[in-house]
């Protein structure tokens, strides 16, 4: 007798909720905290998928497509992209991934992208990592990285501080009051932050 095939583990298609997969992170912090260089030492050491929504968007962005100059525009601007474009952009990126662990990076940035990302995705993540940075420590980053990005100027960075304290730190509050945020002081040496992501990946391996 034919076996049932196995339940894909994302969403066949972006608009219909799928089986949750192994696991689901959302890597949240400033702007600049850390969350990429971080997230490169976590899919080497736990076999985790990294899925950076800011990227996503990026490429989005210069890809063409029609609602990429509204995106060009928002990111400059440090506003929050509708909710629809980054769902379905990650929601995509996770099935084409083929993997089942899964980092999402700087998503959900607000109630709205939270909402939507439950209602579309159907399944909540397993925790929050969170790095926790003073604004002036990233500032020094992000005016220092040099990668060409629209949003590292100082006028960007300022809006961009503020919509995380307006828009993102809520999100962080909401997942701290489900006890589900892991915090990380993102201060140090990369390596010595990543001392303390280490462990709560560890804790998640032997408990999940
Ligand atoms: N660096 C990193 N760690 C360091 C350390 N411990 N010590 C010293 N230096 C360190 O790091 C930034 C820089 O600091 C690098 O040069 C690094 O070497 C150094 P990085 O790891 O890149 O930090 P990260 O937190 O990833 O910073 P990023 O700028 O990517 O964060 P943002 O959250 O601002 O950017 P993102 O790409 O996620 O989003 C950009 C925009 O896209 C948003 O503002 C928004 O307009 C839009 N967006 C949405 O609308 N919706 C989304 O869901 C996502 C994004
Ligand atoms: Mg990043």
């Amino acid at each position: 007798m034919a076996e049932a095939p196995a339940a894909p583990p994302v969403a066949a298609s972006s608009k219909s909720p799928a089986a949750k997969p192994e696991a689901v992170v959302f890597v949240l912090g400033g702007p600049g905290a850390g969350k990429g260089t971080q997230c490169a030492n976590i899919v080497r050491d736990f076999g985790f998928a990294h899925l950076s929504a800011g990227d996503l968007l990026r490429a989005h962005m210069k890809s063409g497509s029609k609602d990429g100059n509204m995106v060009a525009e928002m990111i400059k601007q440090g506003q929050i992209v509708p909710s629809e474009v980054t769902v379905n952009l990650l929601l995509d990126a996770m099935r084409a991934s083929g993997k089942g662990k899964f980092l999402i990076d700087g998503f959900p940035r607000n109630k709205e992208n939270r909402d939507a990302w439950e209602v579309t995705a159907g399944y909540d993540c397993d925790f929050v990592l969170f790095f926790d940075c003073p604004e002036d420590v990233m500032t020094t980053r992000l005016l220092g990285r040099n990668e060409g990005r629209t949003d590292d100027n100082i006028e960007t960075i300022k809006k961009r501080f503020k919509t995380f304290q307006d828009s993102s730190m809520p999100v962080v509050e909401h997942y701290e009051n489900k006890g589900k945020v892991r915090s990380v002081a993102a201060v140090a040496a990369p390596e010595e932050v990543y001392a303390d992501v280490k462990t709560h990946f560890a804790a998640f391996e032997t408990t999940h």
